[in-house]
């Protein structure tokens, strides 16, 4: 019986991890950085941690510092969350060799899908669509023209060792070839250590649909359906859906059948995640898959019902899947949108720092998974995303109208962060319509531009223009109706007016 699991993570992923074992009876250890020592994952465990100073490779990728942790702490389990060493199959096999159980799939698991190569081969083997492509590496000494030919232009040259978007490269025509090829290798080899790369067509404007999957280790596998990641920027998720836009019962009945078979190729226990590119015409083809817990795995929860980290734990603890596939029914809509603090007006730099002050929307179908509090300084040293803002509702119009409604409800002050971009996105025809791809951002670029901040002349007649309005209205606009002190809502709301000015 799982009594204590050790996180292995940071942030809110951490936290969120946390709050099923706190449910399911079970403690909680926390390991954080020094950079981590006043974080909020550290104030909910039971026990924390010092592992180490706060790069991430002196701390939360230190194996045997975790691992002594765990054992004298005698947790029974650890959960590895995203990031991290969540995806190492090496730390998977030494948790195991330490007699602790890993909430995540086996080490062979692991390896197999991280080595994309070795993922497309064991998906053509189990009959699931692979982009069309090379079977084997291409070597220098290859004719790559007559291989691209074959497959026909563009193309894209990808690192077996990447994923997630690192070491790929477009070929549009055949004088790239070479030169992209060679980019390729040598981009590969000092990112990953490792120069293998395979050919792949280009699929022009595909939608990224991912599946959820479920599999315990009595041969029990089912999916939960999928979500719809195609508004990314650089790679980066920033909104994702459930259910997609673009989805069919019929397609999503062939898909789901073909990510339980993909799971299954690797006998796969755990959560875990199959990503498919979908084209206009409904073809889909494998592209990779995530052998963990994802960000966007709460979208999931919500038209579910199901608590995805409970049944993590439970599966690790050798327990069957507490669902059948036809029990696991889908109800509504549900949104998230990744608030991170960087500022979209200065292409989205990270911008870390105190938060001056916070206010989460609450309200029906909304769910926020956040770390921050009111005096946290959000260090430099980690990934920017501050929060996780989940809605949910009847249908997909209400729930886009609700997610409008929460975002301005949000209030974050002392950082920048993306939640003005956010509002543009849910108010762009091409998402209101559900007709976007992964090119969302790129296309609507103009749309998505937040006015510039004014110039300094500019803000100044603002601010005048503001007072005088201010002076008009103060006295029944902007107090507060009851007890007639200057409301901060409304003041809000002006600051805000008047930057758009
Ligand atoms: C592709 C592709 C088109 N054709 N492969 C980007 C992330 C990595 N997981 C694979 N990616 C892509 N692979 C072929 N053969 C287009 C992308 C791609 C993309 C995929 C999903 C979400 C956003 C994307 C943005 C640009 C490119």
């Amino acid at each position: 019986m799982i009594k204590k699991v050790l996180v292995a993570n940071r942030g809110e992923i951490a936290v969120r991890i946390m709050r099923s074992c706190r449910e399911m009876g079970i403690a909680s250890v926390a390991v954080f950085s020094e950079a981590d020592r006043t974080s909020m994952h550290v104030r909910y465990a039971d026990e924390a941690y010092c592992i180490g100073p706060s790069p991430s490779n002196e701390s939360y990728l230190k194996m045997d510092t975790i691992l002594e942790v765990a054992l004298k702490t005698k947790a029974d389990a650890i959960h590895p969350g995203y990031g991290f060493l969540s995806e190492n199959a090496d730390f998977a096999g030494k948790v195991l060799a330490a007699g602790i159980k890993f909430i995540g799939p086996s080490p062979y698991a692991i390896s197999a899908m991280g080595d994309k190569m070795t993922a497309r081969e064991l998906m053509q083997n189990s009959g699931v669509p692979v982009v069309p492509g090379t079977k084997e590496s291409l070597s220098n000494t290859d004719d790559l023209h007559a291989v691209a030919k074959e497959i026909g232009y563009p193309i894209m040259i990808k690192a077996s060792a990447g994923g997630g978007g690192k070491g790929m490269r477009l070929v549009k025509a055949e004088s790239e070839l070479v030169s992209s090829f060679n980019m390729a290798k040598s981009e590969a080899l000092s990112s990953f250590g490792n120069d293998t790369v395979y050919m792949e067509k280009y699929i022009e404007s595909p939608h990224h649909i991912e599946f959820q999957i479920l599999a315990d280790q009595h041969g029990n596998t089912i999916h939960l359906f999928e979500r719809e990641c195609s508004v990314q920027r650089r790679h980066q998720k920033v909104v994702e859906e459930t259910p997609s836009p673009h989805m069919t019962p019929e397609l999503r009945h062939t898909m789901g059948q073909y990510a339980v078979k993909a799971a299954q190729s690797v006998e796969y226990v755990g959560a875990g995640t199959i990503e498919f590119l979908v084209d206009d015409q409904h073809n889909f083809y494998f592209l990779e898959m995530n052998t963990r817990l994802q960000v966007e795995h709460p979208i999931t929860e919500r038209i579910t019902g199901i608590d995805i980290v409970k049944e993590q734990i439970k599966i690790a603890d050798g327990e069957k899947l507490s669902y059948a596939q036809d029990e696991v029914v889908m109800h509504g809509h549900a949104i998230e949108c990744r608030i991170y603090a960087e500022d979209p007006q200065n292409n989205f730099m990270p911008n870390p720092g105190v938060i001056k002050h916070i206010t989460e929307p609450l309200g029906l179908g909304v769910r926020t998974d956040g770390y921050v509090y009111k005096g946290y300084e959000i260090p430099i040293f980690y990934d920017p995303m501050i929060s996780k803002l989940i809605i949910w509702a009847k249908t997909r119009d209400e729930a886009i109208a609700r997610m409008k409604r929460a975002l301005f409800e949000y209030k974050i002050t002392g950082v920048k962060t993306s939640i003005p971009f956010l509002e543009k996105i849910m108010d762009t025809p091409d998402f209101k319509s559900g007709k976007y791809d992964t090119h969302f951002i790129e296309k609507n670029k103009a749309y998505l531009e937040i006015g510039e901040p004014c110039e300094l002349e500019c803000q100044d007649i603002a601010m005048f223009v503001a007072y005088l309005d201010f002076m008009k209205k103060q006295e029944y606009k902007v107090r507060d109706n009851v007890t007639n002190k200057p409301s901060p809502w409304k003041e809000f709301g002006k600051k805000r007016n008047m930057l758009r000015f």
